[in-house]
């Protein structure tokens, strides 16, 4: 039995991280079913993936505790490298991912979350890094991430002091574009989903692209990736497709992703 469900609706993919019982924690094998469930995803039939946690109350209450309390140095450097290769898999996966935050995202699962490339949260969502409260720093890339993603200032204060940001003080942030009513989430998550599947997959992959190598650059040689991107979309049929249509004032047929 996994721990991580996948289903599929037309062109989108739900990750349903699913040990509600702990508050869908981060133990090996949650990792282990979650790089299982990122591999198998057919990218020809699939245009962008909405991750979640099962039950009302939790995205991912963090890495687990009980599993770490007794880890060695060398064990937990590999526990962190585990979930670092994890995670950067799902951020580089050449297709968006939207973060659907249904409850507590702390610790690892706040750093889940910012490896995604959207994060939609709901009302009662509450983000955290209180792993110096624990004696140890963020081990999932939070230390990193956070800091690129909202201020400096109020990330060092998350991961120093581990003080608790409720969604609306999140959506102030930009840590999340929207919140939503509880019971609304998952049906926003898949809106826009589908709203990212119904335009030109290799444009979208594209611009994912652009936009994540060229952050870790200089702005320079990011023009150049953005240039080498954007000419690769050229003579595709996508491209043909959606720029015919313009100029006959017309609908693009659905995009095909050639
Ligand atoms: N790990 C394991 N179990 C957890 C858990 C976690 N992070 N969070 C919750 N649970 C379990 C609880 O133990 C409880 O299990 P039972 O006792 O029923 O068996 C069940 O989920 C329900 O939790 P509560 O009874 O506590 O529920 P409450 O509503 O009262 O409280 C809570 C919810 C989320 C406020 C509370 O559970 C809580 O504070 N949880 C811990 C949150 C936390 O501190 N998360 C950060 C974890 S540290 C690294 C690699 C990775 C990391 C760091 C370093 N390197 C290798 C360097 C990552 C670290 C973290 O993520």
């Amino acid at each position: 039995m996994s721990f991580v469900k996948y289903e599929q609706t037309g062109f989108v993919g739900v990750m349903t991280i699913d040990r509600e019982k702990a508050l869908n924690a981060l133990n090996s094998e949650v990792l282990a079913d979650l790089e299982a469930a990122i591999d198998a995803i057919d990218l020809d039939a699939t245009r962008c993936v909405v991750l979640t946690g099962a039950g009302q109350k939790s995205f991912v209450a963090g890495a687990d505790i009980g599993e770490m309390s007794t880890l060695t140095k060398a064990e937990g450097e590999a526990f962190g490298k585990k979930g670092n290769d994890v995670f950067r898999k799902l951020e580089t996966l050449p297709i968006p991912v939207i973060a659907a935050v249904n409850g507590f995202a702390l610790g690892g699962g706040c750093e889940l979350s910012l490896s995604c490339d959207i994060r939609l949260a709901s009302e009662n969502a509450v983000f955290a890094q209180p792993e110096t409260g624990l004696g140890i720093t963020p081990g999932f890339g939070g230390t990193q991430r956070l800091a690129r993603t909202i201020n400096v200032g109020k990330a060092k204060e998350m991961l120093y002091a581990g003080t608790k940001v409720k969604a609306d003080e999140a959506l102030s942030l930009g840590l999340v574009n929207a919140v939503y009513p509880a019971d609304e989430l998952m049906g926003a998550a898949m809106k826009l989903a589908e709203k990212i599947a119904r335009n030109a997959p290799i444009a979208v992959r594209a611009s994912k692209k652009a936009v994540n190598d060229g952050l870790q650059v200089n702005i320079d040689e990011a023009i150049v990736i953005e240039e080498k991107l954007f000419g690769s979309c050229f003579e595709t049929e996508d491209q043909k497709n959606g720029m015919t249509a313009f100029v006959e004032k017309r609908k693009p047929e659905p995009f095909v992703n050639r």
